[in-house]
């Protein structure tokens, strides 16, 4: 056996950038039943933390959000001249950051710079009252960065200088998903290889069998992807390029409107779809929606064979499945989660399957495309 290159734990939060945090905390915990449990902004400024800039301490509002495993950083601005407006200017609301959490950081960090990443942030400690935290960071595709992160000497509500915070509304019943499954990136034309091999190379990644070549991109796809995953296959990225087909690519879309390279969506692990997409509907987020012929279709029922719910039940909610060698999956995506066709979200419930859904590849394609014609960018 072989010892993994680059030790990851997992996916330790996902920060992004919004033009109104607090808003944004109310919509995570309301529409996907989120719970804010930490905060830190100016009212936190004088607080004794070190290793962090007072200056980024009064700049910004955060709010940290988690549902089981998965944890969100919602971070906005307070002030005009603050650093993060100017990414925000360009982008939009989306992801500046997926931090991933390692045994050891600064081995991590020597590794993934010794093998070509740019380190945007040296090793350093964190400190307040509930113990060091050490940190690090190297830039991946547009301005997205991954932190590295050792939070195994600290107590607190979740980083140096965050306080606890009370819920924003009552905690849903239920929980809508346990944990983060996968997280997309879309890169530039001819890029997918690139950063397939940067995955390899700085963190020690393998790519995954799942993958969408040629042959899928000019039929229906438009698109290219690769999956990287780390040694423990926990921590997944598949990775989208555009392709050259008849139409406008919905990859091209995205880099139009997020201003470059970028996260695309975030695939979110539920152990019940249907109540989830029942109660996230009702909360007001909007779902793609495929038509009743895929559920009507032959060679999908022989395909999919039994799965725990009725396929009417399915349809009724358009929620898609598939099934390859291992079981099954039941997926679906939500449109946009801001006013730019950029960053969307998808609900996962898997029984074995280790893919991503290849087998409704053309259904879910078509579904983007008929939003992306409506915005006029087809
Ligand atoms: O993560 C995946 O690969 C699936 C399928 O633009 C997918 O969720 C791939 C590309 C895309 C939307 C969904
Ligand atoms: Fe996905």
């Amino acid at each position: 056996m072989t010892t993994d290159p680059f030790p990851v734990k997992g996916i330790d939060h996902v920060t992004f950038v919004v033009g109104n945090a607090k808003q944004a905390a109310h919509y995570y915990s309301t529409a996907f039943g989120m719970t804010c449990v930490a905060y830190r902004g100016p009212e936190q400024a004088a607080n004794e933390v070190y290793g962090v800039a007072p200056e980024f301490r009064r700049d910004y509002s955060e709010y940290v959000l988690v549902s089981g495993g998965a944890r969100f950083v919602l971070r906005g601005a307070v002030r005009p001249d603050a650093a993060e407006i100017t990414r925000l200017a360009k982008h939009g609301d989306g992801v500046s950051e997926i931090a991933l959490e390692v045994p050891d950081v600064d081995e991590a960090y020597r590794y993934a710079v010794e093998h070509g990443a740019t380190g945007t942030m040296e090793p350093h400690d964190l400190k307040d009252e509930f113990g060091t935290v050490r940190m690090a960071a190297i830039a991946t595709y547009g301005d997205t960065v991954h932190t590295l992160i050792d939070r195994s000497s600290y107590a607190g509500p979740f980083l140096p200088g965050f306080v606890d915070r009370e819920p924003i509304v009552p905690p849903a019943a239920k929980r809508h998903f346990q944990a983060i499954d996968h997280i997309v990136g879309n890169v530039e034309l001819g890029k997918m290889d690139e950063w397939v091999d940067f995955y390899k190379n700085v963190m020690g990644f393998t790519n995954m069998a799942e993958f969408i070549g040629d042959d899928i991109a000019t039929d229906y796809s438009a698109l290219m992807s690769k999956v990287v995953a780390n040694g423990s296959r926990k921590v997944k990225f598949p990775l989208n390029e555009p392709a050259i087909a008849k139409k406008k690519s919905q990859i091209d879309e995205y880099l139009e409107f997020y201003g470059g390279p970028g996260v695309q969506h975030i695939a979110l692990a539920t152990n019940d779809i249907i109540a989830t997409v029942d109660a996230m509907r009702e909360a007001g987020v909007e779902f793609l929606a495929t038509p009743d012929s895929y559920y009507d279709d032959p060679e999908l029922r022989a395909r999919i064979g039994e799965v725990r719910a009725p396929i009417e039940e399915l349809k009724a909610r358009k929620i898609l499945v598939d099934r390859d060698e291992d079981g099954y999956l039941l997926q679906i995506f939500t449109k946009p989660v801001q006013d730019r066709p950029t960053v969307f979200f998808e609900m996962i419930e898997r029984h074995g399957s280790l893919g991503f859904g290849k087998g409704n590849f053309k259904a879910l394609f078509e579904a983007i495309e008929r939003e992306q014609e409506l915005r006029g960018n087809l």
